[in-house]
């Protein structure tokens, strides 16, 4: 009898879709200029002169987090850090940021000529999306809270679609908790929202809930999402990564979805830590050849850490294991 092996995925393995740079991590509370806690997951983008941006998650020894940069010429070490906090909470002026802000995604928007940073505003009303708009990483002008909670895992894309902006977002609502997108005329009101894709249900290692990782990357066949999804056990979540493909024009069209996990926790820094068996993206940046692709991720909430990995393979990967609407419902 052949058992339709291939089916089950056991032979395409996701081993070297994603390496691990031998270097990580990369950052540690350690680096650190100033005395912290810990240091996950961060924003990234490449800057003018082609040098590396982290906009790091640092959470202080109260347990409240702040964002500060880290420069670097070749993404990998040599980390200029700011000596202290690049952008801090400012619960006066923006009270949703009373107990910290977390968990920054970074867009380049051309028309702007600005970066966008997205990032979780963490207050007693539960966690919601920020955004902020900067050109140096100095300087910030600040929207203030534009998704109220219980939202986050949020970044913007660069263009507009038919005069809108778009941001991709992760509200907590009775349907779960799913990945939607909100259009708007001006970056501060927001409506039009959608569902782009569900979490799975059962024991799947992306029920109930998934959320955004980096911002999706504008690939010649779509936006090329990497998504994590957090598998309940009994000793604890397990955060894991996957893929997807989405329709550039109408990125509410999910075009492919993988299932299963492309990334999750295997090395002792992403076992151990704050929070055991945590990977969790929020940044990427892409070499000059077009193709390589730096991953920075958070590892178990205690340190940043570096994979690489190639845009042609991820797409051949998601064309060999990804399943289309037509197949079955991928995305509801
Ligand atoms: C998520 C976010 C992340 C965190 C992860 C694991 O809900 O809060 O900031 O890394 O949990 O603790």
């Amino acid at each position: 009898m052949s058992l339709a092996i291939d089916s089950v995925h056991y032979i395409d393995s996701t081993d070297s879709l994603l390496r691990r740079h031998p270097a990580n991590p990369i950052l540690t509370s350690k680096d650190w200029p100033y005395r912290i806690n810990s240091v996950f997951n961060a924003g990234a983008t490449l800057l003018a002169d082609g040098s590396t941006l982290l906009l790091c998650r640092v959470e202080d020894r109260r347990g409240l987090s702040h964002l500060c940069a880290a420069r670097s010429v070749n993404g990998v070490d040599g980390w200029n850090i700011d000596p202290s906090p690049t952008l801090m909470p400012d619960p006066i002026g923006y009270p949703e940021e009373l107990w910290g802000i977390e968990d920054p995604r970074i867009t380049y928007v051309p028309e702007l000529e600005q970066y966008a940073i997205a990032y979780t505003s963490y207050a007693k009303g539960g966690p919601g999306v920020s955004l902020a708009l900067t050109k140096d990483f100095r300087t910030f002008e600040r929207y203030g809270v534009i998704m109220s909670p219980d939202d986050k895992d949020a970044a913007l894309l660069p263009y507009r679609i038919d005069g809108l902006w778009a941001l991709i977002h992760r509200p907590m609502t009775t349907l779960g908790a799913h990945i939607w997108i909100s259009y708007s005329p001006d970056l501060r009101h927001w409506g039009s929202h959608r569902v782009m894709m569900e979490a799975r249900k059962g024991a799947w290692w992306d029920a109930n809930k998934i959320g955004l990782s980096c911002p999706p990357i504008e690939t010649s066949r779509g936006l090329l999402m990497l998504y994590h999804g957090v598998k309940q056990t009994a000793s604890g979540c397990l955060y894991r990564v996957g893929l997807a493909l989405f329709d550039i024009q109408k990125p509410e069209v999910c075009l492919l979805r993988g299932d299963s996990w492309i990334f999750g926790p295997e090395a002792d820094y992403e076992h151990g830590g704050d929070v055991h068996d945590v990977v969790f993206p929020c940044g990427y940046t892409l070499h000059p050849d077009g193709d390589t692709i730096n991953i920075y991720y958070g590892a178990a909430d205690s340190c940043i850490a570096l994979a690489q990995g190639s845009v042609r393979s991820l797409l051949n990967w998601l064309d060999n294991n990804g399943k289309t609407n037509e197949e079955e419902p991928i995305c509801r």
